[in-house]
Parts: C-alpha cells; structure tokens; sequence
C-alpha cells in the first residue's frame, strides 16, 4: 500500500516523471480525467509562461528552462494543491511542492519503437534510450525526494496503463480519506 501524506493542501500534488517516451502524458491525462486533478504539462506551461531561455538543451535537444521563472509562475497553483505535475526531469522543483512521485519505465525495445515512431533519429534518440537504461530519472527522483513517496511504474503496455491508472486514483482517494 502507498503511503499518505499529511500535508495541507486541499488536494495532493503528484509529480509523474520518466524518460520521455515512457507514457506520461497518458497517464496523467487519463488520471486527471478521473479525478479532476488539474494536469500541468510542463513543457506547454513553460511556453505559456515564456520560461524557455534561446539556449538549446544538448541532451533532450529542446529549448533550456529558465527554472526560476517557472517554478515562480506555479508557486501559487502548487500552493493550492490538486495538481498532476508532467515533466521528464524532476529534481529542480521544490520537494514540499510534492505528496508523491510516480516514475513510469518502459522496456528499452518498445521505448527505442515508440521514440522512432515519435521521429526521434541520431543523437537525440541515443541519449533518450540512454536515460532509460541507465535509469536516470528514477536514481534523481531518488535523491530529491524522500525515497518512500518514490514509486517506480512499469508502463510498457496499454494493461500496465490501466493498472496504473487505477492505483494512482486510489492513493488519491487514500489521501482524501486522510484528511477528513
Ligand atoms: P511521454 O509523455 O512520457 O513522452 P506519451 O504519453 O506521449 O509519453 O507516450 C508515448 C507514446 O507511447 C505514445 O505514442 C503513446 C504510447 N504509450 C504510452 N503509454 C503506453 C502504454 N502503456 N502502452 C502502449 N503504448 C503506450
């Protein structure tokens, strides 16, 4: 069973990270769409809130953030609570901003399928896959938050989605009953 945060929030705040490519824009849609929990596309909110600085990020080849200015654009939002958080990095937010934090893994043949598919070739597609093997995302959510809110997911088939899905939104639940 996954442990409940007592924070004081009016909902919980979920960070769901990995590679990318691993599924987690997914998931978080679906689980916003069965709870209600606000989903913040990292990536999107980083262009509504001009955060990307003419830099270029060598390794996921996009824009870099400027950190900052993000995480001052969410504070408030974050502060309220009932936000899914979607992004492939994790460890630059704040870690009282988080109740938990969900790492979705996919094996290195069906990710390697779904990047090509995505039109990732060359450099890009070989630093992504080596983010996966290497486990890189789930060794920072590791060292950035408290490794007993730190769940690792398996999500390599539309089953694993599901089951996923549905215990998210449970622990969602167990933390709603909580607090009352
Ligand atoms: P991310 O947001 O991590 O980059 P995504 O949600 O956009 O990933 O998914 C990447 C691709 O993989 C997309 O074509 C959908 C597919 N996918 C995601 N989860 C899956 C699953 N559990 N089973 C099969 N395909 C999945």
């Amino acid at each position: 069973q996954l442990p409940v945060s007592s924070a004081r929030r009016k909902a919980p705040n979920i960070m769901v990270t990995g590679t990318p490519g691993v599924g987690k824009s997914r998931l978080c849609h679906q689980i916003s769409e069965m709870t209600g929990l606000q989903w913040l596309e990292i990536s999107k909110i980083a262009k509504e809130f001009s955060c990307l600085e003419d830099e270029f990020d060598e390794v996921y080849q996009c824009p870099v953030l400027d950190e900052d200015k993000l995480l001052d654009g969410l504070e408030e939002t974050m502060c309220v609570g009932g936000n899914i958080v979607d992004y492939h990095s994790c460890e630059f937010f704040p870690e009282r901003w988080f109740d938990v934090v969900f790492v979705l893994r996919t094996d290195n043949t069906l990710l390697y399928d779904r990047l090509v598919s995505r039109g990732y070739t060359g450099k890009k597609l070989e630093d992504n896959m080596d983010c996966e093997i290497f486990q890189t995302v789930l060794e920072e959510a590791k060292s950035s938050y408290k490794e007993e809110i730190v769940h690792e997911l398996h999500n390599n088939n539309p089953e694993q989605l599901e089951f996923n899905a549905h215990n998210i939104c449970l622990w969602i639940q167990e933390w709603f009953d909580h607090q009352s």
